[in-house]
């Protein structure tokens, strides 16, 4: 196993949303993801970025012994390096330097498994590393330059940007055909109007173990980071009767790396599109209130801020004194407590769903003349049909219809509404 020293950095002169512990005790569990033993975990704080070395040398040195007494194959840093502050702690160092982003970068690329899952990482890693290349070419050593490669004495192979350009440009075009094609079978999917509802969340709160706590959706669960990459859409019927779409999507996190939401942005449109999101928390980290933040400036990037939410407090079998539960309770609003994993209290957060469509829904009885026969089919297929009764005069449809639904039909004079 490859092993790691790693160095959280806190430079005074930034502007920090995180304490050092906070930020030193999730690059263990990203590297931890990423499949690497982790040696040790050093703390450097530092008056002032440089631009050579990102810190001092003399803490670059410090580095370097105990890399050295360690015998530690990768360094990982917690803030960004520039290329010339990795080349230059690479040739000091002797081993391969990585950064945070490079770290989740390649926990991206070992977990993604469908095609689209594969080239929206590419087309992450590429457009991180472009702005990155000095000179005309590349190593290709850095394209890959990940864990599990060699490190400095690779094999150097260049690459011309131009050729990296066009390849950026073809996963562009690639992403966007995928994404045409997903929103057709979206759309057939979705084409009985049922109501979309996305479960949101930082990556680990249990968004996936929810889902197959709601559903028979099967999804690979785990307490390592990004386990979910791929969205997963399943039907769920609610107690009363009402079908919706539930979806898993990939987790948030701190400061993910602007180029990765771009890219998945296409996968990303599962939460664009719903309804009602469900932001999934875990309320036995302490980083809660980090990790709520972090989740609202993603949506916040995304454009979605304003979409109606539900907080599902998940992981309430980890918190033994329960008062607290309390507190978080009536911290977060429109909050249900519960345990994706036991099933404790899951009924209240489908009771809360229900109650959030019900209000959005009419209980309509409407006569409709015999001529227009069409229209209960389209009834069938685009709201909840209770009870229809052919009389005389026409057709009479007891059903529930959505309030968008009903102003679109309430244009139609054929239309009649008794009650
Ligand atoms: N004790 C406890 N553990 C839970 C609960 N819900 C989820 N977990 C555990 O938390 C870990 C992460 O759960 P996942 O469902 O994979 O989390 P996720 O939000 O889908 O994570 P990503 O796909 O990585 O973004 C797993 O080890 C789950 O077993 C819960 O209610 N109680
Ligand atoms: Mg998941």
């Amino acid at each position: 196993m490859e092993k790691a020293l790693l160095v959280s950095i806190q430079i005074k002169t930034d502007k920090h949303h995180w304490r050092i512990e906070d930020i030193s005790s999730e690059l263990e569990e990203l590297a931890v993801s990423a499949g690497v033993e982790v040696a040790d975990n050093i703390i450097c704080i530092c008056e002032k970025a440089t631009a050579n070395y990102l810190i001092g040398k003399g803490k670059v040195e410090e580095i370097g012994l105990i890399a050295a007494e360690e015998n530690i194959d990768t360094i990982i840093f917690s803030h960004d390096l520039s290329g010339t502050q990795q080349r230059n702690l690479e040739d000091t160092l002797g081993r391969k330097t990585i950064d945070r982003t490079q770290l989740i970068l390649d926990i991206f690329s070992r977990r993604a498994k469908s095609p689209e899952g594969k080239m929206q990482v590419e087309l992450a890693l590429l457009e991180y590393l472009l702005p990155r290349l000095t000179g005309k070419g590349v190593m290709l050593s850095r394209l890959g330059g990940g864990i599990g490669t060699r490190g400095p004495g690779e094999t150097k192979l260049e690459v011309d940007r131009r050729q990296i350009r066009r390849r950026i440009d073809k996963l562009k075009t690639d992403i966007e055909a995928f994404r045409l094609h997903r929103l057709t079978t979206h759309k057939k999917r979705r084409g009985n109007n049922l109501p979309l509802v996305a479960l949101v969340g930082y990556t680990s709160a249990g968004k996936s173990t929810l889902l197959n706590r709601l559903t028979d959706a099967g999804q690979t669960t785990s307490e390592k980071l990004f386990t979910t990459l791929d969205p997963l859409s399943k039907n769920l019927k609610l107690p009363n009767g009402q079908d919706i779409i539930i979806s898993d999507t990939v987790g948030f996190l701190h400061e993910l790396p602007h180029h990765l939401i771009e890219a998945f942005k296409a996968t990303l449109e599962e939460v664009s599109d719903a309804d009602l999101l469900i932001h999934v928390l875990d309320v036995s980290d302490q980083r809660i209130h980090q990790h709520n933040q972090a989740v609202q400036s993603v949506l916040d990037e995304l454009g979605l801020k304003d979409k109606p939410i539900l907080a599902a407090l998940n992981k309430m079998d980890l918190i033994a004194d329960r008062s607290w539960l309390e507190v978080y309770k009536n911290e977060f609003k429109d909050s249900v407590i519960l345990s994706a994993k036991s099933g404790e209290n899951v009924d209240a957060l489908i009771e809360s769903i229900q109650r959030y469509f019900s209000g959005l829904m009419l209980n309509l009885k409407i006569i409709i003349p015999h001529s227009r026969m069409e229209l209960v089919d389209f009834f069938y297929r685009q709201a909840k049909v209770d009870k229809i009764d052919y009389l005389q005069e026409g057709i009479r449809i007891s059903l529930r219809i959505s309030r968008e639904l009903f102003s679109k039909i309430s244009k139609d004079r054929d239309i009649k509404v008794i009650c």
